[in-house]
């Protein structure tokens, strides 16, 4: 057992986060991702930010998860969307998000089924079966989510509002520091 994996609380940072979680089994992303404090200020040169949309930002990607940091303006938010069959925890850095998630019925038809807020240090876990999702930018300013994919997704179906159907979208990043094939 690595020394990481013993201890979680002493990750405090990118490299150390994305080393812990390259040499654990995915059942242990969860504790880890739970336990680590990596201050604030260590995600301020990953950021980037766009008045189109909230950024994704890739601290690293392998063949076993992707870590990626998404910085939001006020007021932006997610189409509706799945998560490509993989697992996604969420963790708010910074700000205040809303989660709605839905459900398709009997009859194929989409029904929200709970809305939450979370706040700074928070987590939300999805996945396809809980249904879909979507995230937004409750804060009065920009704000900060990290996300943790297992495995990366490399693309997702997304609710077009126009047509009431899915696409498939295929993902890309804004900015990426690392991309690592294992
Ligand atoms: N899945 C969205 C963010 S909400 S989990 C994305 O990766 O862009
Ligand atoms: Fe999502």
């Amino acid at each position: 057992m690595s020394s990481t994996e013993q201890n979680p609380l002493i990750l405090q940072s990118l490299d150390e986060l994305s080393s812990a979680l390259s040499e654990v089994e995915r059942t242990t992303f969860d504790s880890i991702i739970r336990a680590m404090k990596i201050p604030r200020s260590v995600y301020e040169n990953r950021c980037s930010w766009s008045q189109e949309s909230y950024t994704r930002n890739c601290i690293i990607e392998n063949e076993k998860f992707e870590l990626i940091l998404l910085c939001w303006e006020k007021g932006q938010f997610t189409p509706i969307h799945d998560h490509g069959g993989e697992e996604c925890w969420v963790k708010v850095i910074e700000g205040e998000f809303k989660e709605t998630i839905y459900q398709k019925d009997d009859s194929g038809e989409l029904k929200m089924i709970k809305s939450a807020i979370s706040k700074s240090n928070e987590i939300t876990y999805m996945i396809d079966f809980m249904g879909y999702h979507r995230l937004e930018n409750l804060s009065n300013g920009r704000s900060m989510t990290l996300h943790l994919y297992a495995k990366p997704i490399h693309s997702c179906n997304i609710l077009n509002e126009d047509s009431g159907k899915f696409v498939k979208k295929d993902m890309t990043y804004d900015t990426e520091s690392e991309k690592k094939t294992i």
